[in-house]
């Protein structure tokens, strides 16, 4: 009963969102805005696979493309319900086995209801090859000298570009993406679908919302004296996902990464129940919980231990095995 309410509610929520977006298409937004382009990928030479999941559907790949490394991440997507009618009537079976009442087929689908969501990184450097690699991981405990005397002049030197975050705030790249917009210097945000969101269904909803403001790389610089942005962040970005796809704050999992890979300010807002990579314990803070921290204590995230999992071959993980501390 509970299950058969909670898909019509899903259903319900998916219909709406696909009128929104279709009303986004016919003029009022941009999002899910598709170009054809020419297939990239049909130069593209394997070097090795970083890894899979058969449960996940999905593959990192490293190898060459024009001669630059790039790694391709391809991920089958979820069936949509609204695609089903035209799944069965324009579909080819080819049946594998028959026993009793029980049958198992290969169904060939139309080309369009077969897409594999498909991510290049070009040129990648070997830290995004590391990041995509299956690696061991590790727990590690970073109190706040330790952030400042280990982390904090590692990811100065060491750190990913954030030159993407800059071309969305800047209206460089993904201007017709964006699903809100506060634009005050101080508290002012832009919310974004992520990027490892094809936008198709609302059940892995995933966005991000960039601060403005630059310079705060992490839960690490966050004082009192951030509330507001935090809380607008909070606030706003619920009430702009509740108009755009009609998803509830209730059905939603908000939190920043410690560590995260990109030293801006960003927060992720994800569907409930979808495990998003990196929504687990040991790297996700809940924004609701960060906020009642600051407001208990201004200095909570300069002075507590944090905890934080890194990878086997991770620079920053050799730094605090020097230190001594792992
Ligand atoms: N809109 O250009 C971008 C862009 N980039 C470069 C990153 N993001 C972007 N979004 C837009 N445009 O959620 C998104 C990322 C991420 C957020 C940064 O910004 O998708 P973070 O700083 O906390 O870094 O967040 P995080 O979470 O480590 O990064 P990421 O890339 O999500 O990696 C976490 C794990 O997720 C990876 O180790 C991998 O296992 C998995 N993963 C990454 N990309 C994909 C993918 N495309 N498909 C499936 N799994 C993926």
């Amino acid at each position: 009963m509970a299950d058969s309410a909670a898909k019509h509610e899903t259903d319900e929520l998916y219909q709406k969102a696909k009128r929104a977006k279709s009303d986004n298409e016919n003029g009022g937004g941009e999002v899910g805005k598709e170009i054809e382009c020419g297939n990239i990928l049909s130069e593209f030479k394997t070097t090795k696979v970083l890894s899979d999941s058969a449960r996940e559907k999905n593959i990192f790949i490293h190898g060459k493309l024009a001669d630059q490394d790039a790694v391709i991440i391809l991920e089958k997507t979820p069936i949509r319900e609204d695609t089903l009618a035209e799944l069965f009537t324009g579909s080819t079976l080819k049946l594998e086995m028959k026993n009793d009442i029980y049958s198992t087929y290969r169904l060939q689908a139309p080309p369009q209801l077969n897409e594999i969501k498909t991510t290049v990184v070009c040129p990648a450097t070997e830290k995004h090859i590391k990041k995509y690699q299956r690696q061991e991981s590790f727990l590690v405990e970073e109190t706040g000298a330790d952030y400042q005397s280990i982390t904090l002049p590692y990811i100065q030197k060491q750190s990913f570009s954030v030159q993407w975050v800059y071309n969305i705030l800047e209206k460089k790249a993904e201007a017709d993406r964006i699903v809100f917009e506060d634009p005050d210097p101080t508290v002012g945000f832009l919310l974004l679908p992520d990027f490892k969101w094809d936008q198709k269904q609302i059940d892995d909803l995933y966005l991000i919302a960039i601060t403005l403001e630059r310079g705060i790389r992490s839960l690490r610089d966050l004082t009192q004296e951030h509330l507001p942005l935090l809380q607008n962040i909070f606030q706003k970005g619920k009430e702009a996902i509740l108009q755009r796809y009609q998803l509830p704050a209730s059905k939603l999992r908000v939190y920043l990464h410690y560590q995260p890979s990109y030293y801006h300010l960003h927060v992720h807002f994800t569907k409930l129940g979808y495990e998003a990579p990196g929504c687990g314990v040991e790297r996700a803070h809940l924004l609701a919980d960060v906020i009642q921290n600051l407001q208990s204590d201004p200095e909570y995230y300069k002075t507590r231990t944090l905890y934080f999992p890194l990878r086997v071959d991770d620079g920053l993980l050799s730094k605090y095995k020097e230190a001594g501390r792992l």
